[in-house]
Order: C-alpha cells, then structure tokens, then sequence
C-alpha cells in the first residue's frame, strides 16, 4: 500500500477550519429546529436525571420527567446539574421532546472519568459523597479502592466503602480481607458491608445515603446496580451477569441516572466510572491524597524525596515503624507509576 503523504502544517490548518465551519452549520441547523419563544413555556428550574448523546432528562420540580434538547451554547451536561429549561407548549410528537434546556448552574462538584481520547469527561455533577463499592467477585482489590480514594480526597468529596456480596465470603477470603478494611477504618474512612443478594447490612448503607446525593462508583460487576435495586425497589436497574472467564462484570447500565431515595436524598448510577482520572494530578497531590503520608509530608530530609529509598524520608521510616500500611504505600507507588502510561494520548508529551 502506498504510505499516506503527510499534510502539511498550513493543510492541517485549512482542513481543521473547514471542520469547524461544517460543525458551527450542523449546529447552527440545531437551533433552528429549536421552537421560538412564543412556543415554550417561561424559564423554571430543573435537575438532569439522565443524559443521551444530544438529549437528556429533565424533572422539574414536581418530579415530572421531560426529554430535552439544549441550546448550543450549553458546553458540558450531566447528571446531577441543575439547569433552568422551557417546556414546550406541546410536546413535539416526532421527536418526543418536551423542552428546552437554557442554562447550567454552576457545579458544586464535579466528578470527572478519564476518556483515553477526549480527556477528562464529566459523569456526574453535584455530589456530595462517592460510594467505591467493591466485592469478592470480580476479584477484592485495594489498588483500585486506593485510586477511588485518591480521586475522592482529590475533589475533596467524603468517601464511603462498600463491601458487598458478604454473602459470597467464607472464613478464608473473610480472613484476607479484613486487615484491609481495617487500615481503611483506622484512617477514619466509613465502611460499610452488605449483601444485595440476601439483603444483609443494607439498612447502614441506606441511611449513609439519606439527605445527601451519592454517586455509585466501583468496578464493573461488584453489584452497584443490585444494591441500587436492594434499596429502591422501583429502581429497575439493569443489571449482569459477571462472566466465569474474566470475572468482571458485563456493562448494562448505559447511562448514568439519578435516583430518588425515600427518606430523601439521591443516588446515581454510575456505568462509566470503572477508573478516575488520577493522570492529571501532580505527584504532590497524590501524597496529599493518601491522608496519612498528609502530615508527614513536610518531614522528608530532602524537598524533592519521591518517597522510595530516599535517604530520611518520613514516610517510608513511618511504614518501616508500622505506622502506615505496607499496602498503602505499595499502592501509591503504583499509581505514581501507572499514571503517564494511564494518560491519554492527548495529554501524553509527544
Ligand atoms: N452473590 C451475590 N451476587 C451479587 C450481589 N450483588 C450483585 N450480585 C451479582 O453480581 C452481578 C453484577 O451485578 P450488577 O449489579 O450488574 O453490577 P454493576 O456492574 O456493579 O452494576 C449480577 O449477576 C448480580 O446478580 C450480592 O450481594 N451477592
Ligand atoms: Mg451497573
Ligand atoms: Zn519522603
């Protein structure tokens, strides 16, 4: 095959600002298909329950749910923003849309997943807690709790483990990881365990969600869905099998949604945050991430210790004392060493 001629520089411009132009026209075109005014109701508040590609759903504040459009002006949309929309008048029949979408509020927070070509994407937007669930199968793991607390400590959102599937644990796996969960409550992290199957410790987990709006995060297959269902019976959640070959989970949940609790306050299910994006944050910020290397930062012999065998360093003497868990540190060396393979191609230095 003849090898492609390369573009060059002012190519690439022209090419790149023709595609501008044919987006600002695609778009433009989606306005147009917007109603006028005298079509739509006045402005009033609303939450984003769910997002699809262009459209989304929006309660209003009575719960009724209506599926939108958004002006172009609207940059990013997710669950959890609250936005002022405009219903129509009458819902269009072809399309099924019932509003328009005319601004987001400003985000509280913001949890954001990494996507290996667009960068950081935002999931969910609002939040005031993130529930890492995790389980015996797949597979329990602590490098991947420890890189959901990370990025919990990180956008400064409270953190609550969840074990679930308790009912798949026997004396030995019970045994292996219980020295885990205690590091994690020594530190002063909640954790939480739970069988969505037999509906076992489910009344702890139901009133760390009242009043506040959590959002299910966890590898793909530990049962965020199923708990979901376990606590909201309405909830219908899909939810699958995990597979005997790789132990994972498949991914059903396609959307991330939010949910209404009974007692008050909402949660949303997650299908995209199987990983966060921990490549952005500088090395100091993953130290200050793990709470207990926090204080002990300042006391390395050297400003510049990476921590490792660095003469004088205080967080490695602190492991050696058994002050902090050989776990722990393993971890974070590991995030530290997956964190420019992790990052997308975009982002990577060429
Ligand atoms: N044994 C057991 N299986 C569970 C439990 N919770 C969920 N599962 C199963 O785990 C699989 C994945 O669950 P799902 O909720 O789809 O996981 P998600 O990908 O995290 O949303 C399904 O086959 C569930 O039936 C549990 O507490 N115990
Ligand atoms: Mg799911
Ligand atoms: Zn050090």
């Amino acid at each position: 095959m003849a090898k492609k001629k390369k573009l060059t520089k002012g190519q690439i411009r022209r090419v790149r600002a023709n595609q501008r132009k044919r987006l600002d026209k695609a778009e433009k075109a989606l306005d147009q298909a917007l109603p006028e005014d005298d079509q739509l109701d006045p402005p009033q508040n609303g939450t984003i329950v769910s997002r699809f590609g262009q459209h989304c759903d929006v309660e209003d504040s009575e719960g009724k749910v209506r599926r939108c459009n958004s002006r172009r002006t609207i940059e990013s949309l997710v669950t959890g923003d609250k936005v002022i929309w405009r219903p129509y008048k009458q819902a269009d029949e072809n399309s099924g849309l019932g509003g328009v979408v005319e601004v987001v509020q400003p985000r509280s927070s913001e949890l954001c997943r990494p996507d290996f070509y667009d960068g950081l994407k935002p999931v969910a937007a609002n939040i005031d807690q993130i529930f890492i669930v995790s389980s015996v199968l797949p597979a329990f793991s602590s490098q991947i709790i420890d890189r959901y607390l990370v990025a919990s400590e990180n956008i400064e959102i409270e953190p609550v483990i969840v074990l679930n599937k308790t009912d798949l644990l026997d004396d030995a796996s019970r045994a292996e990881i219980a020295p885990y969960l205690e590091t994690y409550r020594n530190l002063g992290y909640r954790v939480l365990e739970a069988s969505s199957l037999n509906a076992e410790g489910l009344e702890p987990v139901r009133e760390a969600l009242v009043g506040r709006v959590s959002v299910f995060v966890g590898q793909s297959g530990v049962g965020k869905s199923s708990l979901i269902n376990a606590l909201l019976p309405n909830a219908e959640e899909l939810t699958g099998e995990v597979s005997t070959v790789s132990g994972l989970g498949q991914h059903t949940t396609t959307a991330a949604k939010l949910l209404h609790l009974d007692g008050g306050g909402d949660l949303i299910d997650s299908p995209g945050v199987r990983e966060f994006a921990l490549w952005h944050l500088e090395t100091d910020r993953v130290t200050w991430c793990f709470r207990e290397f926090r204080e002990l930062m300042g006391d390395c012999r050297f400003r510049d210790c990476k921590h490792g065998d660095d003469p004088g360093c205080a967080i490695r003497e602190a492991v050696e004392a058994g002050k902090i868990s050989q776990q722990r540190y393993d971890n974070y060396h590991h995030i530290l060493t997956t964190m420019d393979t992790d990052k997308p191609k975009r982002q990577r230095p060429l």
